[in-house]
């Protein structure tokens, strides 16, 4: 019989990459979306598209993880294998505008599914989207399953939160309840504004003509980044594993924001020269500047350098990543450009 899952968190960039990769796999997976004024499920649309094509095994139903009765509602009446927790306020920035929002979504959504799969079926696997937010400010470096967490932001410490949850119901209840704490991962579906889809959206646009300046915040930061589709084949596998454990996934490499600036520029044979220091930096094009930082998009506190170690996910799970930050940003910028140009047809 083929395998069921249920994913929260659809219609977002993991939810797309996830949906494709458990489709291959034959499973029949069951997608939740929330009801939005607008189009929110662009990024599978190719997978299911009313009346056009009716992919036998995809479902989509809508579902809310701060509304604990549709969740029980969902899972009794779809009654999956493994349920992947990717619904999330997933933006740091945003969770200190919106901290109660993101703490009702971010910490309350993971504990209303856990208490679902409790009185449902306690067979159900669960999956729980974990960040290496909540690392922070880091304690060790690089950060593995050991590093204690010290969060920054109402988003990780929702985040630590769902971690500690799911840790205590697979200790309490003997649930097969696991965390990924995946570092940055990113593609061409990740969310506009993200830092390297803002910085390749924009760079692909200003080497076009069609926009003559970017905003940053803080370039010094760095960080981990992957790409979306090896880390959706890590949180797979990890359900896959014989026991329930909690896994650290990341590249081990670490760049700052100006250095991706500095990369998609020259990918893109944008030749840009930089002055300054500080929230003073910018960056030129032929003696125009072209990125300039704004006060507006520093955090109030910030996470200054994360690095990651994935030894015990290579070790257990025979997981490693695939695609670098190079094959990254092609990867990114070739989608960017062919859109552009389709827009301009
Ligand atoms: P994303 O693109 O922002 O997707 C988030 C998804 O959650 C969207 O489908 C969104 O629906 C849905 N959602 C938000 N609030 C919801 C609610 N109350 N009920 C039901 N669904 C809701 O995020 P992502 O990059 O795919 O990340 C997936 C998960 O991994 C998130 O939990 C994120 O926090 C976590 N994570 C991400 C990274 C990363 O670098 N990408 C790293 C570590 C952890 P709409 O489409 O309607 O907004
Ligand atoms: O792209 P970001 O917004 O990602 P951030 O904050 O690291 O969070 C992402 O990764 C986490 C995993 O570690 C996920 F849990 C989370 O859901 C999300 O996917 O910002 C990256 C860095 C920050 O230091 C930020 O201050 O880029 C800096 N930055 C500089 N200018 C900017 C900008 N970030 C954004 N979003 N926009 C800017 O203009």
């Amino acid at each position: 019989m083929k395998k069921k899952v249920l994913i929260f968190g659809v219609t977002g960039q993991d939810g797309s990459y996830l949906s494709r990769l458990l489709l291959k796999k034959n499973y029949i997976v069951h997608g939740v979306k929330r009801r939005s004024s607008s189009t929110n499920t662009e990024r599978i649309d190719d997978i299911y598209q009313e009346p056009f094509s009716n992919n036998k095994n995809f479902y989509l139903h809508y579902g809310d993880i701060t509304d604990s009765l549709s969740i029980y509602s969902l899972i009794k009446l779809t009654r999956p294998n493994e349920i992947y927790n990717l619904a999330a306020q997933s933006h740091v920035a945003v969770s200190f505008q919106i901290p109660i929002y993101t703490t009702n979504t971010d910490a309350l959504g993971t504990l209303h599914i856990l208490e679902a799969i409790k009185s449902i079926d306690r067979k159900i696997k669960f999956y729980q989207a974990g960040s290496s937010e909540m690392f922070g400010k880091v304690m060790q470096t690089p950060q593995t399953e050991k590093t204690p967490f010290y969060p920054r932001s109402p988003y990780a410490v929702s985040k630590v939160f769902s971690h500690q949850i799911t840790v205590n119901y697979r200790e309490a209840y003997n649930l097969f309840a696991t965390n990924g704490i995946l570092f940055n991962h990113e593609s061409p579906l990740r969310g506009e504004t993200f830092v390297t889809k803002k910085i390749v959206k924009a760079l692909c646009r200003i080497k076009l003509k069609k926009q003559n300046k970017l905003f940053l915040g803080n370039l010094n930061s760095k960080r981990d980044w992957g790409h979306a589709e090896d880390y959706v084949e890590a949180m797979w596998k990890i359900m896959q594993h014989k026991e329930p454990e909690d896994f650290v996934i990341c590249t081990g490499k670490q760049y700052s924001i100006k250095d991706f600036v500095n990369r998609t520029a020259k990918f893109l044979d944008l030749k840009i020269r930089w002055t300054g220091t500080g929230i003073k930096q910018k960056a030129y094009l032929n003696n125009k500047c072209i990125i300039e930082c704004k006060k507006k998009y520093f955090r109030p506190s910030e996470v200054d350098s994360l690095l990651g170690d994935y030894s015990k996910a290579k070790k257990k799970l025979n997981w490693k990543p695939r695609k670098n930050i190079n094959l990254l940003i092609k990867d990114m910028v070739n989608y960017e450009l062919k859109l552009i140009n389709n827009i301009q047809i």
